[in-house]
């Protein structure tokens, strides 16, 4: 069987929620030889996109978006130990990434890391409804260039200013990137919070961050 139609039926069991096939797609694509990045990229993360933009037009409602991600989570179990193995892993930059205070989303999140793991960044992941002290605490622990707030509600994503506030006052501020995610940023607005960037798109995100790392260098910073 081609590559593309191997790839393509892997996007389409996260579509059709079909969580005993996954697996044995998964696993066919990798004795195939296909890369896991690619995987990741072509099969299960081009299923669960397909599965938001429906969501967003009513097509599919909740439910089905979660057991969606559950077929996307059995997929993805095999591929993140290959993938997080892999050679290219932390090329590009080092990041941490966290759902910002008082936000319990993970789905977001959880499709994100991934993809920027796959795209060459080591991504340090703090979990859920992390507190801004937390976070001060991950860049002094870990160093990374760039900063990924995941911030799921409008609420949530005006909390971005205090926790810039926070970072800053820490004295940490200049040694790093900020950038938020979710459905409800925007570039602007997390720019007048105090962070640098925002993106609703995990994949057209990977362009803003290598961006970030660009300005980083310039600024001789990483
Ligand atoms: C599933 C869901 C839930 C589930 C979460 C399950 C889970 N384990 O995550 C449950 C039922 C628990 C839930 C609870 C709530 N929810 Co809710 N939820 C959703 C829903 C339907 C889908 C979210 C999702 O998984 N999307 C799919 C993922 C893949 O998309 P995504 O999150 O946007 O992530 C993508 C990008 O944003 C990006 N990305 C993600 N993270 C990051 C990070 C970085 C750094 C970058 C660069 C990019 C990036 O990559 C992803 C792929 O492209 C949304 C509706 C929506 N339109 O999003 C509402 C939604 C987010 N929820 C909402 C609300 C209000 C709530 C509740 C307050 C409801 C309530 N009254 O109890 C609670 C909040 C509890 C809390 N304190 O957090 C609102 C927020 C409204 C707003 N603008 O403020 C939404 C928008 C629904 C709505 N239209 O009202 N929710």
């Amino acid at each position: 069987m081609e590559h593309s139609e191997m790839l393509r039926q892997v996007a389409q069991a996260v579509l059709d929620m079909d969580v005993e096939q996954v697996a044995a797609l998964t696993d066919d694509c990798l004795a195939a030889g296909l890369p896991p990045a690619r995987i990741l990229a072509e099969g299960l993360s081009a299923g669960m996109r397909t599965v938001g933009e429906k969501f967003k037009q009513g097509e599919v409602y909740m439910p089905e978006v979660l057991v969606s991600c559950d077929v996307y989570y059995k997929g993805l179990e095999k591929l993140k130990p290959l993938i997080q193995s892999g050679s290219g892993r932390g090329q590009r930059g080092k990041m941490i990434l966290g759902t910002i205070y008082g936000d319990i989303h993970t789905v977001g999140k959880d499709v994100a890391v991934p993809v920027f793991e796959a795209a060459g960044y080591e991504v340090v992941d703090l979990g859920v409804d992390v507190a801004d002290g937390q976070i001060v605490e991950a860049i002094r622990e870990h160093a990374p260039d760039i900063v990924g707030l995941g911030t799921y509600m409008t609420s949530t994503f005006m909390h971005t200013r205090e926790t810039v506030r926070q970072i800053e006052a820490a004295g940490l501020r200049s040694q790093v990137k900020i950038i938020c995610g979710g459905p409800a940023v925007d570039a602007g607005a997390a720019r007048r919070m105090g962070a640098d960037d925002a993106s609703d798109d995990a994949w057209e995100a990977v362009a803003r961050l290598d961006r970030l790392m660009d300005e980083l260098k310039k600024e001789g910073r990483a």
